[in-house]
């Protein structure tokens, strides 16, 4: 029998005149985004750009992660990327980065602590990657806070260059935002600190370095910043970490010979890779333990656009850049350009095994402009491995109308700060550079 399901006792009390959701992806009011168009591999509800002005600005925004400046007029097509294919030869089990043990200073505070390190890393079967990490050889651990926590991070730079540590999809302080205006030297310390003041998101962490932000970031310098707020708590949804609430790390690369990284490939958009690794893992492999699992998808490439699929399992998009969606909405394909986070729960049945994929989407940009980010590509991502029989709570995609009462209100989505909308996945995200 499904558990009861956790409904804050206010939202409870709203849950019988709320309206059934829809399948839209609304980006903000108004702002309804053609999510019912069909596409081959999605027949219904979908989130399918259309050909706009602020595709191309999205697109654009994301080549700018890697602090690439580019002119389109001066670049000339690459052939079609071929990603390798994975196959169903030994898979890994998906690396879950571990949580951040903070020290919580006598006000409350909750201070973290990272070093950004080089190391090497077994990710190639062709011998040890060079890489970096932060407190770690590879990525870095994920840092979680609540609306209302007050946050100091201290990073130590033990890289043998300048690097920054900029907080993707925060709301903080200019002076702490880790843009190229904050250098940290080699062998310096800098310190963040703020208070959080925004409602549940999957947020991440980069460095955000004047021309070296793409090689820093290719190298593995990333990480998840995730928000929890007391709705969040209520909501239902997974929060499990590494069980049932799956961070999904999901990052182009290519290797030579010897296993370590290599820079093949450059077009418009900056490095595309010719393989993918999820949370710093070739071909993985998740054991899913429970019926409902929710995947925090982060396009941590510099690159290439992702359009995620999993067949013949029922998925619901539950947040995307700033946080929780007012409802779940089911959905077949999600589309992620560089920076770009999304929220999805799969369904699964016990001994069950699906393949989150990308799939070739339209960006809503000339053929040639799809090509450089990837577009044409599919590829597996990340198998699913449901176990024999679940354990944990029983909650099922359809109970899910009547969790949609305790998601947060648009309301509480509308912050004071500027955010643009993204067609290509419907979400509204504040202004990054
Ligand atoms: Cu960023």
């Amino acid at each position: 029998m499904a558990h009861t399901a956790r409904l804050h006792p206010r939202r409870a009390r709203q849950a019988a005149h709320r309206p059934r959701a829809d399948a839209r992806l609304f980006a903000g009011e108004g702002h309804p985004v053609n999510a019912n168009e069909p596409t081959p591999e999605a027949p219904h509800g979908a989130a399918r750009p259309g050909i706009t002005r602020r595709g191309v600005i999205a697109v654009a925004a994301g080549g700018l992660i890697a602090g690439t400046v580019v002119t389109l007029s001066g670049w000339t097509p690459q052939p079609k990327l071929i990603l390798a294919p994975s196959g169903a030869g030994n898979r890994t089990p998906l690396p879950i980065p571990p949580l951040a043990e903070p020290e919580i200073a006598h006000d409350g505070t909750r201070v973290f602590s990272l070093t950004a390190q080089a190391g090497e890393s077994r990710i190639h079967p062709g011998g040890p990657t060079p890489s970096w990490g932060y407190n770690g050889a590879f990525a870095g651990p994920t840092l979680r806070a609540a609306e209302g926590d007050r946050v100091r991070i201290v990073v130590r730079n033990e890289l043998p260059e300048t690097t920054t540590v900029h907080w993707h999809g925060m709301k903080l302080p200019a002076q702490y935002d880790g843009g190229a205006h904050q250098p940290i030297a080699p062998g310096e310390e800098w310190m963040a600190e703020w208070e959080i003041e925004q409602p549940a998101a999957s947020c991440w962490y980069h460095p955000h370095t004047h021309g070296t932000t793409e090689a820093q970031v290719g190298r593995g310098l990333m990480g998840l910043f995730l928000l929890d707020d007391e709705l969040s708590a209520w909501s239902g949804l997974p929060i499990d970490y590494g069980i049932d609430d799956v961070p999904v790390i999901v990052t182009d690369r290519s290797f030579n010979a010897d296993g370590s990284f290599a820079a093949r490939e450059r077009t418009a958009f900056g490095l595309l890779g010719d393989s993918v690794i999820v949370n710093g893992a070739l071909s993985p492999t998740f054991e899913v333990a429970r019926a409902l699992t929710r995947l925090r998808l982060l396009n941590g490439s510099s690159a290439r656009t992702y359009h995620f699929v999993v067949q013949g399992v029922p998925m619901m998009l539950v947040g995307t850049e700033t946080g929780l969606l007012p409802d779940p909405i089911p959905i077949n394909s999600v589309t992620l350009t560089p920076g770009e986070r999304a929220e999805v729960l799969v369904e699964l049945e016990p001994g069950q095994t699906a393949m989150l994929q990308s799939v070739p989407h339209s960006l809503g940009l000339l053929q040639s402009t799809s090509r450089a980010a990837g577009a044409d590509d599919r590829f597996d991502v990340l198998e699913l491995r449901a176990a024999a029989a679940f354990d944990g709570p029983e909650l099922a995609i359809a109970e899910l109308d009547m969790l949609a009462a305790a998601l947060p209100p648009r309301s509480r989505h509308q912050t004071s700060f500027g955010r643009w909308c993204s067609p290509t996945t419907g979400s509204t995200a504040p202004r990054w550079t």
